[in-house]
């Protein structure tokens, strides 16, 4: 029986009884054997254009015999139970249950993508999932959770910009540049190989440390069939709405970098 791993977030209402509530309501389901939760932890919202409430975020193991499909359903069910109203994409929530792995299964169908496509660069999925699931394994870049974490904590503080197209990559470095204030640099040798100079810009960020080793993340545009492997944190933007992209980048890097989002410097309460 493959075992799942599900993020839990909430930043409406009381977040901690829901939160609660959702593990209990995964052990009732008849086909799940065993949920196995973290603790919940406060992060700072992620993506948000506005002012957002915190959210209380957390993961859980889930030992079940449905297929990912059915558990995606099950996971849905549960949401809307807790008054999750299908909603804006970066929106507030009263509960947001996410699949991120089944065990070493790659799907992606119109439906689900897994591994759930924005996991691997997530501190707020990360720092819970390296709790109860630091050895399980990431099965598109091939690195266990807890090393992903690890890499957000010590790799080289810069953006790896991947395309084919230097008109897209050059234009979501400049959009990166202005939110951030991140800056263009050279690539060092020891990228060349994952990171082919021709196809890529680096982006550092201000005051961090870019001396040496891999990016804490990258981010591959459109590119037709570049590989995740051992890239670590990666971001793999599919659309070509430019908007679309812009949106997701920039929260793929208040997410690896919270001290750059917009409730920075904010006490968690
Ligand atoms: N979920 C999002 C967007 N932003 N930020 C935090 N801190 N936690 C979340 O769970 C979260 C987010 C979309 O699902
Ligand atoms: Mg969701
Ligand atoms: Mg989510």
């Amino acid at each position: 029986m493959p075992t799942c791993l599900v993020a839990l977030g909430s930043n409406l209402g009381d977040r901690a009884a829901t939160l609660d509530a959702a593990i209990r309501d995964l052990l009732a389901a008849p086909a799940v054997e065993k949920v196995e939760a973290s603790a919940w932890q406060l992060t700072l919202p992620v993506g948000a254009s506005g002012k957002q409430p915190e959210f209380l975020n957390g993961v859980a193991l889930v030992e079940t015999s449905l297929a990912a499909l059915d558990l995606f359903a099950l996971l849905r069910q549960i949401e809307t139970r807790h008054g999750r109203q299908s909603g804006k994409r970066w929106g507030n929530r009263a509960l947001d249950l996410d699949l991120l792995l089944c065990g070493a299964a790659i799907i992606e169908s119109p439906a689900l993508t897994v591994p759930h496509p924005r996991m691997s660069f997530r501190r707020f999925v990360l720092e819970p999932a390296g709790e109860i699931a630091g050895p399980m394994i990431h099965p598109t870049i091939g690195w266990t959770l807890e090393r992903l974490l690890d890499q957000l904590d010590s790799g080289s503080d810069r953006v790896a910009l991947v395309s084919t197209d230097d008109r897209s990559r050059n234009s979501l470095a400049a959009t990166l540049g202005e939110r951030f204030g991140l800056k263009r640099v050279e690539a060092s040798v020891f990228d060349e190989q994952l990171w082919p100079r021709k196809t890529t810009t680096w982006l550092a960020v201000p005051d961090g440390d870019v001396s040496s080793g891999k990016p804490k993340l990258s981010i591959l545009l459109a590119t037709p069939v570049e590989s995740e492997r051992d890239r670590g944190p990666v971001l793999r933007i599919g659309s070509p709405n430019q908007e679309f992209a812009e949106r997701d980048a920039w929260a793929a890097v208040e997410a690896v970098w919270p001290r750059l989002g917009p409730a920075a410097g904010k006490r968690l309460q």
